[in-house]
């Protein structure tokens, strides 16, 4: 078991040897004077080694250094005091890096978008996170609405690959869902109103909560998106995906649609199918400049127990990853995977899912349109 794991290691890196050679490993062992670079070559990393980045994606801390260009930004977010429920989101960027370490370039490949992302040829790099202030949210979320026009304002590393826009794309790790509301401000200065495409067990338009006197208690990971239309951050054509909390009654379906919004429900995925879903998304959305946050509670606590509010009888994550699928070639300005809580995990499942969503993500904004649907009689019987 030693040996050959050491010889497949050989086998993957520069020393002209054949694994399986009895001579040649007796030379590899033989060699007791030489170095790591001599014997085994470059320090590669592998799936459980070496420092923490999303999918081993080269890392740089773009807040400060401010010649870091990119084209797409992985930027971590953990702020969780603006949770109704079970805190812990901060240590959601943590917990779906930690998920993400067996998906990098090397097998970055999926049939089912026939595409790497990560070998597009465009610069995909984790930011790191925003350091935001855990004792005072005003000062936060003015802090991650800076970080985050700051990465916004850089010019793109790849321009001549870019369709259009001179504007990088970030992909924000939450972190709880408030984060989105310093999210619109930013992009409103770049874009203004864009859309939003919210896949989430819960609306998140709620005006207030019962108790909130003062000003900034109002601004909570259920409220963002009513300020968001206050504030004219966002269009009246955005959409809600896998929703199925309980509600207030009737008025809450009626101010969801005043600040934006229209409705699938979880049980739409059995009534219409995922196809209808991807056209009733697309049909709103239209070529308007669109948003898309994705809260992990839009998946069933089974498949996806690590998250501050949740609530049973959602979706899977294939049904999820299938919908994100139909939706490549909207015109996305950015995109966000928040409330994973892993404090509430087992076995990493919530944070390998997000992770999982996160790579989905990559592969939705670098795709023109939906891949072909896959087409299993075209693959050979095993
Ligand atoms: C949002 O963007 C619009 C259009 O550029 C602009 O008129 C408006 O002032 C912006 N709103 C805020 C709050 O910055
Ligand atoms: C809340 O903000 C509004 C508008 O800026 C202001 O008029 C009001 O005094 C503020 N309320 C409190 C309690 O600070
Ligand atoms: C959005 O449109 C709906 C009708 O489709 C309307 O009821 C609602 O008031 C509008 N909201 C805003 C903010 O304009
Ligand atoms: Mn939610």
């Amino acid at each position: 078991m030693h040996a050959s794991f050491l010889l497949s290691l050989v086998a993957s890196i520069t020393i002209p040897i054949r694994a399986h050679d009895p001579l040649s490993e007796q030379h590899i062992f033989g060699q007791q004077e030489a170095t790591w670079l001599q014997k085994y070559g470059p320090q590669i990393d592998q799936p459980f080694s070496g420092p923490l980045s999303f999918s081993h994606l080269p890392y740089a801390r773009c807040l400060e250094l401010e010649e870091t260009k990119f084209d797409i930004a992985i930027l971590g977010i953990p702020f969780d005091t603006g949770v109704t429920y079970r805190p812990g989101a901060r240590f959601g960027p943590y917990a779906i890096r930690s998920g993400s370490r067996r998906q990098r370039e090397a097998r970055g490949y999926t049939m089912a978008w026939g595409n790497n992302p990560f070998a597009e040829g465009l610069k995909i790099i984790d930011c790191g996170d925003v350091p935001v202030n855990p004792f005072d949210n005003a000062l936060a979320i003015d802090q991650m609405e800076v970080a985050y026009s700051t990465l916004l304002r850089r010019p793109l590393a790849t321009p001549e690959k870019a369709k259009g826009t001179n504007t990088p794309r970030i992909i924000s790790l939450g972190g709880d869902h408030t984060i989105v509301l310093p999210i619109l401000r930013a992009l409103n200065k770049t874009y203004g109103p864009v859309s939003v495409i919210h896949f989430d067990a819960h609306l998140d338009t709620w005006r207030s909560y019962p108790g909130g006197i003062t000003n900034q208690s109002r601004v909570t990971h259920g409220t963002f998106f009513a300020i968001a239309q206050e504030e004219g951050l966002i269009s009246n054509t955005s959409i809600h995906a896998g929703i199925r909390c309980k509600l207030g009654g009737e008025e809450d379906i009626e101010n969801d649609e005043a600040v934006g919004f229209q409705i699938i429900t979880g049980d739409d995925i059995d009534d219409l199918g995922i196809t209808e879903i991807i056209r009733r998304i697309r049909k709103r959305i239209g070529s308007t400049p669109v948003y898309l946050s994705l809260d992990i509670d839009v998946i069933d606590p089974g498949l996806a127990p690590a998250t501050g509010t949740p609530e049973a009888g959602g979706w899977t994550t294939r049904e999820v990853k299938r919908i994100l699928r139909g939706l490549a070639g909207l015109n996305f300005v950015g995109a966000d995977i928040v409330e994973v809580s892993p404090a509430y995990d087992n076995a990493e499942i919530t944070g390998i899912a997000a992770a999982d969503l996160v790579h989905d993500f990559l592969s939705m904004l670098l795709s023109d349109r939906p891949p072909s649907p896959s087409k299993p009689e075209q693959r050979e019987e095993l």
